[in-house]
């Protein structure tokens, strides 16, 4: 079988609007070529983001009229504190609206100037609130997992020798945390594997420093675990979560991801100090300890999502539907990250676009060429999202990759939708010399590729 089928039916569905090439002609000119721009409800297929974006199940649907609104004590923060404890297996759990929240929080409790944050990859937010904290973010993953050829399975884990010369460099007391992003977002939504995670604690707890995962993508991590790490093969995915977060001491979590819903996140921890600074400091700006800025029925939603995401056939389908996306662009020469990662296929824009140079962000060529052709909406993480810049000439210094992002929701497409992108992607692979670069017209000081306006070079 090419596709595992998709182990749901479809109850309730929401019609996408079919626009034509010259209305998407006219949406993204007007958007000034900067995909962010354009209204949602104009695209066919929405491949920006699996965050916050996946179908909730009838049982969840279910939950929310349940949710029990009141002020302090919930019910539904019992089932969702009972969950977390189950699955993450930590004393205290902290709701909050969202996972960069939770970092701020734990970040704001923990960080002083100077201090050192090493990290497999940070992502964005993470990487942004440890900054503001005017501390220092490291990046200490595996040299295999900066090379987007190489089939390494695990290429999310942490390179334990830059870990330890981190922490000999800036001293013990200047690291307040080691943090692990599960899967690695940044690297392509690699996996970690359990024996890397043994060695990063065991460091951790050599210097007496708190190990935190960052959680959002964890059953992921556990599916990649368990087909391709020795001696989990038989094990269920709720055992190997509990293995891997019994070597942390805590974590921070944005259930948009496998929470599988729609708004909502957390901090869980063992260290009763730290959690009641927190809690406090939750009170002062998300709301009380039992919500968190959240509804009662979202923490119902949550709690529901957690047991739903443990599920080996949901998990299989996820992991092979994005793969399969992959594959499908492999196999006709586009170049992509490899191995193909959990939450989504990156193309590699710098081989599949070498006459546009990165000054004229060729990711983004691309990224205007898929939905001016077929309506489908991806993102460029290339010279337009994180390029630096040189503080002396002012002249760019493009990043190491120039990728397109084409990030899948979770139980939202159908594997023909999956067939549509890839033939889109081929088709323009085919055409590819045509495509033509883009300068900037207006800039933001910082995160410019949100408002960034483009003009195409003619
Ligand atoms: C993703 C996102 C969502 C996003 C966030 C910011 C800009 C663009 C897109 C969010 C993550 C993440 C990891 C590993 C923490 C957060 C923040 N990812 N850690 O990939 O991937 O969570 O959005 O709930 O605040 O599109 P939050």
């Amino acid at each position: 079988m090419q596709f595992p089928a998709e182990p749901f039916r479809i109850k309730v569905v929401e019609p996408l609007k079919i626009t034509s090439r010259e209305e998407r002609e006219k949406l993204i000119k007007e958007a000034g070529y900067n995909i962010f721009m354009i209204p949602a409800d104009s695209i066919y297929i929405d491949l920006l983001t699996d965050s916050g974006t996946s179908a909730m199940s009838d049982n969840q649907w279910a939950g929310l009229m349940l949710g029990d609104e009141s002020y302090a004590g919930s019910k539904n923060y019992y089932h969702f504190e009972e969950t977390v404890r189950h699955i993450f297996g930590f004393k205290n759990v902290i709701p909050t609206h969202q996972g960069r929240v939770a970092e701020n929080l734990l970040f704001s409790n923990i960080l002083k100037e100077g201090d050192v944050v090493p990290n497999n990859i940070h992502f964005d937010t993470t990487r942004a609130n440890v900054e503001y904290h005017k501390a220092q973010a490291i990046d200490c993953v595996i040299d295999e997992g900066m090379d987007p050829q190489n089939l390494h399975p695990f290429k999310g884990n942490m390179d334990i020798d830059k870990l330890e010369a981190a922490i000999q460099k800036y001293g013990k007391d200047r690291v307040p945390i080691i943090l692990l992003t599960v899967t690695n977002n940044s690297g392509g939504g690699q996996p970690v594997s359990m024996q890397n995670i043994r060695e990063v604690s065991a460091v951790a707890k050599k210097h007496g420093i708190p190990f935190f995962f960052d959680a959002c993508r964890f059953a992921e991590n556990c599916y990649f675990i368990k087909e391709r790490e020795d001696g989990y093969q038989d094990k269920t995915i709720l055992e190997i979560a509990q293995e891997m977060f019994s070597y942390a001491d805590g974590c921070t979590m944005s259930a948009k991801k496998d929470g599988l819903v729609n708004i909502g996140g957390f901090l869980a921890m063992n260290d009763d100090q730290w959690a009641q600074r927190i809690t406090n400091m939750l009170i002062l700006i998300e709301g009380f300890k039992t919500y968190g800025g959240l509804a009662g029925r979202d923490l119902e939603a949550i709690a529901r999502g957690l047991k739903e995401v443990l599920d080996e056939n949901y998990l299989r389908f996820r992991i092979n539907q994005t793969r399969f996306l992959g594959e499908m662009l492999d196999k006709e020469g586009v170049p992509i990250v490899k191995p193909v990662g959990g939450h989504a296929v990156y193309v590699d824009a710098r081989r599949f676009l070498p006459h546009i140079p990165p000054e004229q962000f060729p990711g983004q060529a691309l990224v205007v060429e898929l939905f001016v052709r077929a309506g489908i909406r991806s993102v460029e993480i290339g010279s337009l999202m994180m390029a630096k810049k040189d503080p002396q000439t002012g002249k760019m210094i493009p990043p190491k990759l120039e990728l397109v992002r084409l990030a899948i929701p979770r139980r939202v497409y159908t594997n023909m939708h999956m067939q549509y992108v890839a033939e889109a992607i081929i088709e323009i692979y085919r055409e590819r010399e045509k495509l033509k670069g883009f300068t900037i017209e207006y800039e933001a000081d910082f995160l410019r590729h949100f408002t960034a306006r483009l003009k195409p070079i003619a």
